[in-house]
């Protein structure tokens, strides 16, 4: 497939998609919404990726959904039309995804972010959902998962007042899993996405799944889950080696299986 608002690469065992409308700060259209989809697809499909990296530009991840797509529209059509399930799927993925981001991430990119399994930020990332100042509020999960990441008092002062956070804020506040000098984004996150895609990956994709069912359910569910997945991997080739190799004081040779 043809992009016309995204770089999709292969760099080893990672699927590395750059959003690329730099003229608009990667404010993100359906077209785009579309395409990281569509790239995300080929991923999840594709044995060989163990793990997806989701970025943007020096200056922006991205300055939120487009406000000149948007303008126009009304309720309850914007309702109806649910562009929403477009995005949801990108936080419905089973394969890990780090979000790279410098510069801007509001608004929607700000959601965009959060949609992925955790943010490795430059220290010129700035966090912020704006939408109050457009007179509606956060329409992709800002208010839910904003909330649940960095708390209520956090996520009111952002979402009422508009104003965004420096990078240091948003780590403390545990927005941000870790702080990269700018020059160093990319490698950085490319050693970690390196790092996951070298696991075994049914362990990973457990992982992912019950630490996302942690936001979905009661502990005592959540607990349930965990035990169950945890067990299940004992069916696998993969833990017997993992297992196996730490006792023989080798690296372990996971096929994925
Ligand atoms: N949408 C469309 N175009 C944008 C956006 C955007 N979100 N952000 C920036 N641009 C464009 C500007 O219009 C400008 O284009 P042009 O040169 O043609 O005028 C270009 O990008 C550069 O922007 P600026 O000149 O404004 O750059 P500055 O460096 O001066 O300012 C800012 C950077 C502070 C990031 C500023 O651009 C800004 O405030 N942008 C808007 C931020 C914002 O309000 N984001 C929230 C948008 S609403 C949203 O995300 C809702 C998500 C719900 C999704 C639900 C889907 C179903």
């Amino acid at each position: 497939m043809a992009y016309e608002t995204i770089l999709v690469e292969v760099k080893g065992k990672v699927g590395v998609i750059t959003l690329n409308r730099p003229q608009a700060l990667n404010a993100l259209n359906g077209q785009l919404i579309d395409e990281v989809n569509a790239a995300i697809d080929g991923f999840e499909k594709d044995p060989n990726i163990g793990c997806i990296v989701l970025t943007g530009s020096e200056k922006a991840f991205a300055a939120g959904a487009d406000i000149k797509e948007m303008q126009g529209r009304t309720f309850p059509g914007t309702y109806l039309d649910d562009k929403f399930a477009d995005w949801d799927r990108i936080g419905q993925r089973h394969k890990p995804i780090i979000a790279a981001v410098a510069g801007f991430a509001l608004g929607g990119g700000c959601e965009l972010a959060m949609m992925c399994d955790f943010i490795i930020a430059a220290d010129n990332a700035r966090f912020g959902q704006p939408e109050i100042n457009l007179g509606v509020i956060p329409g992709a999960g800002g208010t839910q998962r904003l909330t649940k990441a960095i708390g209520k008092a956090k996520a009111m002062d952002l979402c009422l007042t508009g104003r965004m956070m420096d990078v240091n804020e948003a780590e403390r506040a545990g927005l941000v899993a870790r702080i990269v000098p700018l020059a160093d984004l990319m490698a950085e996150t490319m050693k970690a996405a390196d790092g996951i895609a070298a696991k075994s990956l049914p362990s990973v994709l457990m992982a992912k799944e019950a630490i996302n069912r942690a936001f979905e359910v009661a502990l005592s569910e959540g607990l349930r889950f965990e035990r169950r997945v945890f067990s299940s991997l004992f069916a696998t080739h993969d833990q017997k080696e993992g297992m196996a190799a730490f006792i023989e004081k080798r690296k372990p040779d996971f096929q994925n299986r």
